[in-house]
Order: structure tokens, then sequence, then C-alpha cells
């Protein structure tokens, strides 16, 4: 069975793609700081579909985490046919002005080195095997910048950037790059932005019907199910109630 390898699916579209290729019958490695969350999907997804399940919780910030995580993984799961940097968050919403250090920091250490760091430990393989697919989950905030983005956006662009020049510099290897742009989906996402004010993060999903984790499970699935031949390389979604970063409408 071919294995999907998953960053941060403690929650939001980690969980659903976890869970979404499960269902398809794949083995998956889960990841996230949150063990025992990962402790309980893994059982959850062990008992519905009765494939097999690896925990691995680190941190993505923390590459000797990373480094060993992947190095000490048990031998028959050394290979790894699709991986989902999925893992990351927004910490802030606010003009750049008013900024905090921490959150950039933890937005950049989080969105793009730990990207960078994952990615570093699971592609010999797939290069020594020429062959494996990297999915990068961006977002439409990696397309637009928009107003209290600013650092968030500038990860994301950075996501973009790197999926671009991967898909280039991985050609030779046979590796399939894709970046996976959603718009506002209802998730812990902006819990985690407006650091835990569970009112606010509610309306920035009010009036309208978001994307739910699964609406982008689905569409990880379907670009890691096309045939050897076919890459997609960059899918935008959005809710049909949005157009962009700017365009969203409610209903009142
Ligand atoms: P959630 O907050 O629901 O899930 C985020 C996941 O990332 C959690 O499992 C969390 O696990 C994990 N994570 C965060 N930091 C780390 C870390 N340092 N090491 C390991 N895992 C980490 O958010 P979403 O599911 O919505 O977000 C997933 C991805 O999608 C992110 O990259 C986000 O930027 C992107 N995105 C989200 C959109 C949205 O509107 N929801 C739209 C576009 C893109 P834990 O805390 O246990 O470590
Ligand atoms: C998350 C979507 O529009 O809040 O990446 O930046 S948005």
């Amino acid at each position: 069975m071919p294995t999907i390898f998953v960053t941060g699916a403690t929650a939001g579209f980690g969980k659903a793609i976890a869970i979404k290729f499960s269902q398809h019958g794949w083995d998956v490695i889960i990841n996230g700081r949150r063990e025992e969350r990962l402790r309980k999907l893994e059982e959850e997804i062990k008992t519905a579909t009765g494939v097999k399940v690896l925990s691995l919780p680190f941190d993505v910030r923390d590459n000797n985490a990373v480094e060993t995580a992947i190095k000490t993984m048990p031998h028959n799961w050394k290979h790894v046919d699709v991986l989902v940097n999925n893992a990351g968050l927004a910490s802030g919403l606010g003009p750049i002005n008013d900024g905090q250090i921490d959150d950039w920091n933890v937005m950049i250490d989080t969105n793009i080195k730990g990207l960078l760091y994952v990615t570093k430990a699971i592609m010999p393989d797939m290069i020594q095997r020429k062959s494996g697919h990297i999915i990068n989950i961006s977002s439409i905030a990696g397309k637009e910048a928009y107003m209290k983005g600013n650092v968030y956006c500038a990860t994301k662009f950075a996501v973009d950037a790197l999926t671009k020049s991967m898909r280039i510099d991985l050609l030779e290897h046979n590796i399939k790059v894709t970046s996976v742009c959603p718009g506002a989906a209802e998730t812990e996402f902006s819990l985690v932005r407006l650091k835990g004010d569970a009112e606010r993060a509610k309306n920035v999903y009010a009036g309208y019907e978001p994307l739910r984790a699964d609406d982008i499970a689905d569409v990880v699935y379907f670009a890691a199910s096309r045939p050897a031949h076919v890459c997609l390389n960059d899918i935008v979604i959005m809710p049909t109630a949005q157009a962009n970063t700017s365009h969203l409408i409610r209903k009142t």
C-alpha cells in the first residue's frame, strides 16, 4: 500500500487528509505537537480502516527533532510516496506597525523553515527511488497580500516560490510538486491566529459557507491519485461566497 506523510495532522486539514487517505487504503504517518491527539487519531484510523498508522510527534521548527524522528522511523515506513507539508499557522492579525516579533518568528519558523526541514529529511529516499509527490499547503494568502496579513502572507508567498523551485529542481528526479491554496476554511486556524478568542474566530466564518477541512482533503487526494504522467501544479480552492482575499459575500 502507498504511504502518505502528513504534517500538522492533529487538527483541521491535516487530520482530514490523514482520514481521507486511510479511507482509500493508504498507510499514514501523522505528525503534530499534541501527542495525545495524534495517538487518538491513530487509534480512530486503525479501528475504522485497518490501515497502518505511525504517529510522529515533533515540532517542525526543531530541525534536530525532525531529522531524528524521520531517521529513526521503522524500516518498513521508510518509503514515503506522498509528503503533505501542511503544518502551519497565522499568529496575529494586525497592521505591520503593530506586529509582534514573536508572532513573526513563529510563522516564519513554522510555515517556511519547518516545511524545508521536513522536505529535506524526506527527499533523499524519493530521489533514490525516482518517485514521489510533495504537496505543499499554501494559501490564497500566498497569491495576494491583504490588509493585516503582512507576515503570514509573506510566508505563504515563500511557500509558493519554494513550490515552484522544488518543481524545477526535482524534475530530473521524477518527483511531482503541487501547491494547494485554499481560501477561507473553518478549522482551528482562526482560533490560533486570534490567540484563543473563540468569539472573533467564529465571526470570521459568519454569514457564508466556508470551506471545510474535508473539501481540502478531497482536493489533496485528487492530486495525489492522478496517473504517474500527470502533475497538478497549483490548485486554488475557495468557498463559493469568496472571490479573492477582499471580496467575500456575507448574508446579513
Ligand atoms: P489548524 O490550526 O486547524 O491545524 C494546524 C495544524 O498544524 C495542527 O495540526 C497543528 O498541530 C499543526 N502545527 C502547527 N504548528 C506546528 C509545529 N510547529 N509543528 C508541527 N505541527 C504544527 O489549521 P488548518 O488546518 O486550517 O491549517 C493547515 C494549513 O493550511 C496551514 O499551513 C495554514 O496556513 C493553511 N491554510 C489554512 C486556511 C484556513 O482558512 N483554515 C486557508 C489556507 C491555508 P499541533 O498544534 O498539535 O502541533
Ligand atoms: C488562510 C486563509 O485568507 O485567512 O490562509 O489568509 S486567509
